[in-house]
C-alpha cells in the first residue's frame, strides 16, 4: 500500500519543495496551507495522489478538518512533516506585540496542533511512523534582533524532543534549514544571495531520513549554504 505524508504549509518554499521530493519518493500527499490557488497549482504539477486543503494551524479547528480529510482521503499517516512557520525579526524593544503573539501562534501553537493530531495515526501506521519538525539552524543560537523568532524555534525543538520521548515507536525529525531563498519573513525565492540554500537543496537532504530503514531514526538535519559564515 501506498505510504502516506501530510505537509503542512505546503503552498510554498520548503512545504512545496519538500512536497515534490516526497511524490518522486512515492508517497501519497496531504498538503495544507491557507492559499489553496498556490496549492492547487503545486497539485497539478507533482502527480496523481495529491490532496489539498485549506489549513489554518492557528485553528484547531481546521487541523482536525486536515487530519480528517487525509485519513478519509487515504486511511493511513505515515509521515507528517510539520512545516508551517512564519518569521519576523527586530530587536526585543520595540517589538510589534501582534507580530510577536502571530509568531508563536504559527510556530510553536501550531506545530504542537499538529503533532497531537496525527499522534496517534502516525502509532498506527503500517510502517514506523515519522514526524518532521521544520525548525531552523536558530533552534540552538540566538542573534541580536532574532529573538521572538529565535525563541519560537527553541520552542520548535522543544516540542520535537518531548514528542520524540512520549512516542518512542515513531521518528521525530528536527529539519534545521540555515537562510533559504524562499518568500519567509518578506524575501523573495528569486533574491537568492550567496549565503542562501535554495528550497530543493533542504528538501533533497530530507531524503536521507526518508530512505533510513524503519529501525534508524535521523534525529536531526542541519542544512546551511556553504557561503554562509559559520556561527554556531
Ligand atoms: O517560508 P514561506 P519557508 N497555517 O513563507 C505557510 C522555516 N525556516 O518555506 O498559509 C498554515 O515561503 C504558508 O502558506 P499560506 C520557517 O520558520 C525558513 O522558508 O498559504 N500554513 C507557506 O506555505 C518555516 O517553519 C528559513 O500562507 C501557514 C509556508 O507556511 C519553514 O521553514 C530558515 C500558516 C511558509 O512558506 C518554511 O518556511 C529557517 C498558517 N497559519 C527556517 N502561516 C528560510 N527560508 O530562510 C504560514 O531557519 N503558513
Amino acid at each position: 500500500m501506498t505510504r502516506t505524508a501530510v505537509v503542512t504549509g505546503a503552498s510554498r518554499g520548503l512545504g512545496a519543495a519538500i512536497a515534490r521530493v516526497l511524490a518522486e519518493e512515492g508517497f501519497a500527499l496531504a498538503l495544507g496551507a491557507r492559499d489553496t490557488a498556490e496549492l492547487d497549482t503545486l497539485a497539478g504539477t507533482i502527480g496523481d495522489e495529491v490532496l489539498v486543503h485549506r489549513l489554518d494551524v492557528t485553528d484547531p479547528a481546521s487541523v482536525a478538518g486536515f487530519r480528517s480529510a487525509a485519513l478519509a482521503a487515504y486511511g493511513r499517516v505515515d509521515l507528517v512533516v510539520a512545516n508551517a512557520g512564519i518569521g519576523a525579526f527586530g530587536p526585543i524593544v520595540g517589538f510589534d506585540p501582534a507580530t510577536f503573539d502571530q509568531l508563536f501562534a504559527v510556530n510553536v501553537r501550531g506545530l504542537w496542533a499538529t503533532l497531537a493530531a496525527f499522534a496517534a495515526d502516525l502509532e498506527a501506521a503500517p510502517t514506523r511512523g515519522l514526524a518532521v519538525v521544520v525548525s531552523s539552524d536558530v533552534s540552538t543560537r540566538v542573534f541580536p534582533g532574532g529573538g521572538p523568532y529565535v525563541a519560537t524555534k527553541f520552542a520548535a525543538r522543544a516540542l520535537a524532543r518531548t514528542f520524540q520521548q512520549e512516542h518512542p515507536s515513531l521518528r521525530v525529525c528536527e529539519l534545521r534549514p540555515g537562510a533559504t531563498a524562499t518568500h519567509f519573513a518578506g524575501n523573495h525565492p528569486d533574491r537568492r544571495g550567496e549565503g542562501q540554500l535554495r528550497a530543493d537543496d533542504v528538501a533533497d537532504a530530507l531524503r536521507v531520513a526518508l530512505s533510513a530503514p524503519d529501525h534508524v531514526r535521523v534525529e536531526e538535519l542541519v542544512v546551511r549554504a556553504a557561503g554562509q559564515v559559520p556561527d554556531y
